[in-house]
């Protein structure tokens, strides 16, 4: 779905904002779906949580960076309908998609509350500024329903919270509490909040819950003093198969050399041709 005006105007005006029904039924199932190759579906899960000792060990446990084994959970970070909202929020084309996680958290795993603090602390070198060109836009993509005992994200509105300095990070816990709004939203919602924003992860208290979600984060390219991640860093095969089934522009958030840039020779192709097999060069091939 197309994220309304009205939803980027609540993000600018109160720091975030929740869209329910942001993906399409079909694009849902499949993502969810395509969970299983990474995580353990909660019946087996619950059934024996011993096996899975690895998500216990900390909040961060069922965090898996990107890509993904399977394009109906990558091209979630790329969706057409997210980067059009990145764009009319940060009010350019020329954007850098820096982070993207699967989040998986299962009750009893370990407790996943958090004090509050604003992403910028492990999202930018320097502190938040107002204008757009300086925004960091974080996003949820809902993987499955969060209510009230799914442990919600709970975020502090921009008013509630803006007279509280950018450091120390971290709140102590149980501050602004009551000025806290727990983001409940069904399956298939998106939430969009600010890097200058406080929120905190909450802990799961409903038994047997899981609560699963795509992060990806947006900022303005060339903002060098920002990031969460290397793109290169890690799994070349699941890169292999997820270029070639990218388009011009959703190579072009994660820095591909755009089409023209001087990296574009006979011997460039030829090579990155070699490692993305299928991967549509005609675009990036010099005329002549
Ligand atoms: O998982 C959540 O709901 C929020 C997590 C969070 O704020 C964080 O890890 O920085």
């Amino acid at each position: 779905m197309r994220v309304p005006d009205a939803n980027l105007t609540e993000v600018r005006q109160r720091g975030f904002s929740l869209l329910e029904g942001f993906l399409h039924d079909d694009e849902l199932r499949a993502a969810q779906e395509a969970l299983w190759l990474h995580f353990p579906r909660p019946e087996r899960y619950f059934a024996d949580p011993d096996s899975y000792a690895h998500l216990a060990t900390s909040q961060f446990a069922g965090v898996e960076e990107f890509p993904y084994r399977s394009w109906d959970l990558n091209h979630l970070a790329v969706h057409p309908d997210l980067v059009d909202a990145a764009e009319r929020y940060l009010e350019t084309p020329q954007l850098h998609l820096y982070k993207v996680e699967l989040w998986a958290k299962y009750s009893g795993a370990v407790d996943y509350d958090q004090p509050l603090h604003r992403d910028y602390g492990s999202h930018s070198l320097v502190v938040p500024r107002g204008e757009p060109r300086y925004q960091q836009l974080t996003t949820f993509v809902y993987l499955s329903d969060v209510t009230a005992e799914d442990g919600p994200t709970r975020i502090v509105p921009y008013e509630d919270g803006k007279a509280v300095p950018f450091t120390p990070l971290y709140l102590p816990f149980g501050e602004l509490a009551e000025r806290e709004v727990a983001c409940t939203g069904p399956a298939g919602s998106l939430l969009l909040y600010r890097t200058d924003i406080l929120h905190r992860g909450s802990d799961m208290t409903g038994t047997q819950r899981s609560r699963f979600s795509l992060l990806a984060d947006f900022q303005v390219r060339g903002t060098t003093w920002g990031g969460k991640m290397s793109w290169p860093k890690q799994h070349p095969d699941r890169w292999a198969r997820f270029i070639p089934q990218c388009s011009v522009r959703q190579r072009d958030l994660f820095g591909f050399p755009r089409p023209g840039d001087p990296y574009w020779t006979d011997e460039t192709l030829e090579g990155v041709a070699a490692r993305y097999p299928g991967i549509d060069l005609e675009p990036y091939t010099p005329p002549g």
